[in-house]
């Protein structure tokens, strides 16, 4: 074969090892974990705002605000994702704990996204509902966000999340192995052109 036909053959095969472990690759990450937060309301101090991304579902790990939340004047947590990030799913979650007086406590809320703290835009409304009802998960497409804010607008008790979750599609932390294989057959198909041009030198 000649040294065209070995460029041309190895070109092919790095292109094919880079497409296709991209889509192999394709994976979901939760961008809201550990994110910063904030609210418009002190938190209770053993219930700050950290507590509801910290990817921890037990009760003793909730955002508590000292107080109701209502339509007119709501509670809101608010979570920098820190980048534009296209959303696939949002997940709220409150937890209940062992103790039945807290069962069947709820948080009326209304979830706004933003793209730049400044426009916001409602995605969802609803109830959740300790032991009976405390998950919901909204799926979302053709979102994208920066911003998420849970705003407490009414309910039984003070305003709490137990946690949030936002999921991505496109923000796999994992280096992808494509890279690395990439330059590796780079390395070779240098090694080889180089090894053909002396040995077509030394001829
Ligand atoms: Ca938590």
């Amino acid at each position: 074969m000649s040294d065209k036909g070995w460029i041309v053959g190895w070109a092919a095969v790095v292109c094919a090892t880079f497409m296709a472990p991209r889509v192999a690759m394709a994976s979901v990450v939760n961008v809201a974990l550990s994110a910063d937060t904030s609210s418009n309301r002190a938190a209770l101090p053993s219930f700050p705002t950290s507590k509801a991304v910290d990817g921890d579902l037990s009760f003793e790990s909730r955002w508590v605000a000292p107080d109701f939340g209502s339509e007119s004047n709501p509670i809101w947590l608010k979570v920098d994702l820190g980048h534009l990030y296209p959303i696939q799913e949002v997940g709220l979650y409150i937890p209940d704990g062992t103790d039945p007086f807290y069962f069947g406590w709820y948080v009326d809320y209304r979830l706004y996204s933003s793209p730049d703290d400044i426009s916001w835009t409602q995605i969802a409304d609803g109830r959740l509902i300790t032991r009976d009802d405390p998950t919901d998960t909204l799926v979302l497409a053709g979102l994208s966000a920066k911003y998420l804010r849970f705003d407490a607008v009414g309910g039984t008790h003070w305003a709490h999340l137990g946690e949030i979750t936002v999921l991505s599609p496109e923000a796999d932390p994992v280096p992808e192995p494509s890279t690395l294989v990439i330059w590796s057959l780079l390395g070779t198909l240098g090694i080889t052109v180089g090894w053909r041009r002396r040995r077509s030198s030394a001829a």
